[in-house]
């Protein structure tokens, strides 16, 4: 059955439009969004798509094809933020209407496919699909980068996760055979060209298998953190930061180490689009294996799981590898040769394997499109 063949069997109704908004990996640039500064992400071939209608009675009425519940719709009243993933939706209705949009009720239904809780974007990709949808629906006018805005206000405020923007941007913005290089401070972003296959290189996700919520108060700790480093050295983002010698010797080794990380990722992420925009694609591989050290041991993001991945991966074949998104478990990224993948794969499966951890995930990574009507 078709999305919209779904709806018309739940609700009794035609839906009036589908929006598909992606999820994201982060080619370089983590941590780094909640001080101001550079990513590099580019958008999956998973996402979530919504097929929506307006109706009458204002109330937000939700069902989802993967978190069915088994009395079908759920129905929420105006001022129902609900729960769990359902706030990922009524976050934007939320947003929308603090920011002073007149949205009224909606039907919806969601249907995904973005690995949940792997650290690919998944409640992005829900953001941004409902926002592209309402926005349309209610003929509210509003770009992209508004859009952006109204995803993320949707995830800090309701949804309770202090997160920067990549992952909305990145679902919003992202271009088919891109990566987007964005800058955090000012919100704009540019593409650029991104084809592995062309160099003969594949990007592989390896979702160990690892779940953690972002809400769980750790990313929220390495925030705050930055925010209270900022502070001390009288900047308003670590992005301001120049001399990071003379900064670092002003400061506990605690936070000392998450400047660090930050200052030297954005010259990271500049570089790796210097290495794009040359075409020297594989020589990516040694700014992923640093930003995996920095990570590690300056940010304090990693797990077991993660460091065996990528360590496996690179010795495996791959040019370079990393934990990718908020960290504490979820997916690496690795640049692998084409004629590597096996050798890659078997690696990481055996030190898995040998340290009596679940089997990881392989998922070959295509840079794709951003949020699109589907129908
Ligand atoms: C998560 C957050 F949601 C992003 O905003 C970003 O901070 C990322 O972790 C780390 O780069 O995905």
């Amino acid at each position: 059955m078709s999305i919209g063949e779904v709806f018309l069997a739940t609700y009794g109704r035609a839906h009036e439009l589908a929006w598909r908004a992606p999820g994201r990996a982060n080619l370089i640039g983590e941590h780094t969004d909640h001080s101001g500064g550079l990513a590099l992400p580019f958008a999956l071939p998973w996402g979530v798509t919504v097929a929506a209608a307006r109706n009458a009675v204002g109330t937000v009425r939700l069902r989802s094809l993967q978190r069915d519940v088994p009395t079908g719709p759920r129905t929420l009243r105006a001022d129902d933020q609900g729960s769990g993933w359902e706030r990922y939706v009524t976050g934007v209705f939320w947003a929308l209407r603090a920011a002073g949009h007149e949205v009224g009720g909606a039907d919806l239904l969601i249907d995904g496919d973005v690995p949940a809780g792997a650290g690919l974007g998944s409640s992005a990709a829900l953001e941004v699909a409902v926002a592209c949808a309402l926005n349309e629906l209610y003929g509210l006018g509003l770009a992209d980068r508004d859009l952006v805005e109204v995803a993320r206000a949707a995830e800090n405020e309701v949804a309770g996760v202090p997160c920067g923007m990549l992952d909305q941007a990145a679902s919003t913005l992202c271009r088919e055979g891109h990566a987007l290089f964005l800058d955090c401070a000012s919100g704009g972003g540019r593409n650029v060209p991104l084809r592995p296959s062309d160099h003969g290189l594949t990007l592989l996700i390896i979702d160990t298998g690892v779940r953690r919520e972002l809400s769980d108060g750790r990313y929220a700790r390495r925030r705050a953190e930055c925010e209270d480093a900022a502070r001390l050295l009288g900047v308003e983002s670590l992005r301001e930061v120049e001399d990071l010698a003379g900064s670092l010797a002003t400061l506990n080794a605690t936070l000392a180490a998450r400047v660090r990380h930050v200052v030297t990722e954005n010259h990271r992420v500049e570089a790796a689009v210097g290495l794009l925009r040359a075409g020297a694609v594989a020589d990516l591989g040694a700014l992923l294996n640093a930003t995996h050290l920095s990570l590690r041991d300056q940010f304090e993001v990693s797990c077991p799981e993660l460091d065996a991945a990528v360590e496996a991966a690179v010795r495996g074949g791959a040019r370079g590898a990393r934990m990718l998104g908020g960290g504490f478990g979820g997916s690496a990224l690795a640049l692998v040769p084409d004629d590597r993948v096996a050798t890659v794969r078997q690696a990481v499966g055996a030190a898995f394997d040998e340290r009596g951890w679940g089997t990881p995930r392989f998922l070959p990574a295509v840079p794709s499109a951003g949020a699109r009507k589907v129908d």
